[in-house]
């Protein structure tokens, strides 16, 4: 495997038309959730990717699990719960780029996974182990299998790539500060967004985020994504670098952006390029997501990357 990720993955319902849930007429079911979103734009950019995770054994799960699947990714550790059902949330785009999101997956499937539940020899199989700060705030059974699971990745030379992609409805503030420091400190690479390097070290300045964390001895990069600035980074022992944003002249939906980034930084990873040229890659893959509805939907193939690369390349030459 390339890339292995553990993540709940939820049926998205949005109203057909932007705005309030309270005028919708009918809603759109989506799949989404962080991880998958990030692994689909990773297979479609040719990479193997594996998703652990669990759903109900309901028809919510079906859907979710033969989406992830349809899109390549190896399901086989994707556990059916008998006792609890997939969770669902719904999704407004109110316009000019307000989101608000209303969940109901307390007491899901996927949050009462466990260490117990980690496929070992599946997770030290991988290039790398991809997380995010939503699935230890799911529930304590989930903080803990998160942080074994860096421990059996971290065994084995897995590096572990984590976005703390902080979400407050799922957890108190102090909780969630220690846990995401926590875990950003355990991780071979970072990548933030501008309201975690705030909520976290006060500062979305990467300099200052990198100083804080090369104080551990196991980060090596930190990226700070910077939304429609791009983003920068700072590798150990180096200054930090600014890389710019590619234009996007139509947001339609900007969820799902920074699970673009890391599907196009990773994949460059993969291919072995600098790692200015993957942060590169990140901002791109980022910045088409944003131009279609849905958290994955607008994820790229490579020859649409590509395409989007050199259009974007003629367009400013
Ligand atoms: O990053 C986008 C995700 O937030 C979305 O797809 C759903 O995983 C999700 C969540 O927990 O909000």
């Amino acid at each position: 495997m390339d890339v292995v990720a553990i993540g709940e993955t939820l049926l998205s319902l949005t109203p057909a038309e932007n705005g309030l849930l309270r005028h919708a007429e009918s809603l759109k079911p989506k799949v989404a959730g962080a991880e998958t979103n990030t692994l689909i734009g990773l297979s479609r950019l040719g990479h193997r990717t594996g998703w652990i995770s669990a759903v109900g054994n309901d028809e919510i799960g079906e859907r979710i699990v033969a989406t992830v699947r349809g899109e390549g990714i190896d399901t086989a550790h994707v556990k059916k719960d008998e006792e609890h059902n997939t969770g669902i949330f719904f999704k407004e785009i109110i316009g000019g780029g307000e989101v608000r999101v209303q969940y109901f997956r307390a007491r899901s499937a996927a949050s009462h996974m466990e260490p117990a539940d980690l496929p070992a020899s599946y997770i030290r199989s991988a290039k790398y182990l991809y997380i995010t700060g939503i699935t230890p705030a799911l529930s304590e059974t989930c903080n803990q299998m998160i942080f074994e699971a860096i421990k059996l990745a971290r065994e084995s030379g897995v590096r572990v790539v984590f976005d703390p992609n902080l979400r407050r409805k799922l957890w108190g503030e102090e909780e969630a500060r220690t846990t995401l420091t926590s875990l950003c400190e355990l991780s071979d690479i970072v990548l933030i967004g501008g309201t975690e390097g705030n909520f976290l070290f006060g500062t979305t300045e990467t300099d200052e985020i990198a100083h804080r964390l090369f104080k551990s001895p196991q980060t090596g990069l930190v990226v700070v994504k910077k939304g429609a600035r791009g983003a920068a980074y700072a590798l150990r022992g180096r200054e930090a670098f600014q890389v710019e944003p590619y234009p996007v002249t139509n947001v339609v939906d900007p969820v799902g952006a920074g699970d673009g980034f890391a599907a196009g930084f990773l994949s460059g990873m993969l291919h072995g390029l600098k790692t200015e040229e993957s942060v590169r890659m990140g901002c791109a893959v980022g910045a088409m997501v944003t131009m279609v509805s849905g958290d994955y939907e607008g994820m790229p193939d490579e020859r649409r990357l590509h395409s989007f690369l050199s259009r974007d390349r003629e367009d400013i030459e």
